[in-house]
C-alpha cells in the first residue's frame, strides 16, 4: 500500500447483542494492524434489547468506537445513511453485524483498491449454498434485475461488504430508506463513473441472533426503491450525471472488473 489509509468501518445494528461486543473487537484488531487511523461505529436502529448498553459501553472504553443511537427504527438504508454521514475517514468500510465475511477480508481489499486505483470494491460470496435455496433463487432475480434495468454488472450486488473511497460518498446522495441501498449505491456510483472493482470472499452466515431481512415487507420495499431509482435514472433530467474525472482516469466498465482470488 502505497500509505496507510485513514479509515471508517460502521456496522448497521438491529437487535445484535449477542454480536457487539464480538464484532466490534474484531474490527478493532483488524484496524489495528492496517492504520492508526481509524474509527467503529455502531449505528443502532432503535434496538429493544442491550445492543445500545454494549456498544456505549465499548465507546467509552475507546472513544475511536461510536454508537449513534436513532430514536426510531429506520431501517438499514436509515442506518446506513447514517453510517455513511457519520464516517469521517478518507475510506468508509460497511458490514453486516453477524461476521457474514472473515474483518481480516479487509486488508486484501484495501490492497486491491490501491493496486487498481479504484474507488470502490463491492465483496461477493464464492459460495452461499448455505442460504437455502429460496435465497439464492431471491437473490439470483434480483441481481438479474439490476443487471437489466441498469447495465450494472454485479455479482453480489446486496453483499454487506463494500469498501469506499470518500469522493464517492461526497458526490452521490443515497435515498433508500430499505435494503434497496447497496444497490442504489453501487449503481450511482458506476453510472456517475467511478471505478468499481469485485472480490469474492468466503461467506459464514448467521450463527447467533434472528434473521430479519429476508421478510415479505422487506423485498416488497425493495421492489419500490428499486422502481424509483429506475425512474430516476431513465427519467430526462437524469440527476445520475457522470462525475468529472480528472484526464488521466478513464472510467471502467464493471462488467471487465472482476477479480476473484
Ligand atoms: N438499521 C437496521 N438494520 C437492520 C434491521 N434489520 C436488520 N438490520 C441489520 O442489517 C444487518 C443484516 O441483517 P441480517 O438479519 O443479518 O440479514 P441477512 O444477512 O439478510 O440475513 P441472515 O444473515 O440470514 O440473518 C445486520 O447488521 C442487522 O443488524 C433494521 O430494521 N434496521
Ligand atoms: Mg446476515
Amino acid at each position: 500500500m502505497s500509505k496507510r489509509p485513514s479509515l471508517s468501518v460502521f456496522f448497521p445494528a438491529w437487535n445484535e447483542e449477542a454480536y457487539v461486543e464480538r464484532t466490534v473487537g474484531l474490527a478493532r484488531e483488524v484496524l489495528e494492524r492496517l492504520t492508526d487511523d481509524w474509527e467503529i461505529i455502531v449505528v443502532n436502529d432503535a434496538s429493544t434489547d442491550r445492543t445500545q448498553e454494549i456498544a456505549e459501553a465499548l465507546s467509552k472504553a475507546d472513544p475511536r468506537v461510536r454508537c449513534i443511537t436513532h430514536e426510531v427504527n429506520l431501517k438499514l438504508g436509515g442506518a446506513m445513511k447514517t453510517g455513511f454521514s457519520a464516517s469521517t475517514k478518507d475510506i468508509v468500510i460497511y458490514s453486516d453485524m453477524d461476521l457474514p465475511f472473515d474483518l481480516s477480508e479487509l486488508e486484501r481489499a484495501l490492497r486491491l483498491m490501491d493496486y487498481l486505483e479504484a474507488d470502490m470494491i463491492c465483496a461477493f460470496r464464492f459460495d452461499r449454498t448455505s442460504e437455502g435455496p429460496k435465497r439464492i433463487i431471491y437473490s439470483f432475480v434480483y441481481n438479474l434485475l439490476i443487471r437489466q434495468l441498469f447495465d450494472v454488472h454485479v455479482k453480489d450486488i446486496n453483499f454487506s461488504f463494500k469498501v469506499v473511497h470518500r469522493r464517492v460518498l461526497e458526490s452521490l446522495e443515497l435515498k433508500s430508506q430499505g435494503s434497496f441501498i447497496d444497490a442504489e449505491l453501487v449503481v450511482k456510483a458506476i453510472k456517475k463513473g467511478f471505478r468499481v472493482f469485485q472480490m469474492g470472499v468466503d461467506y459464514f452466515p448467521r450463527t447467533r441472533g434472528i434473521s430479519t431481512l429476508a421478510s415479505p415487507q422487506v423485498i416488497a420495499k425493495m421492489i419500490s426503491e428499486l422502481g424509483s431509482l429506475y425512474g430516476d435514472v431513465k427519467s430526462p433530467k437524469d440527476p445520475v450525471r457522470p462525475v468529472r474525472l480528472p484526464p488521466s482516469v478513464k472510467p471502467i466498465d464493471a462488467r471487465k472488473a472482476v477479480s476473484g482470488r
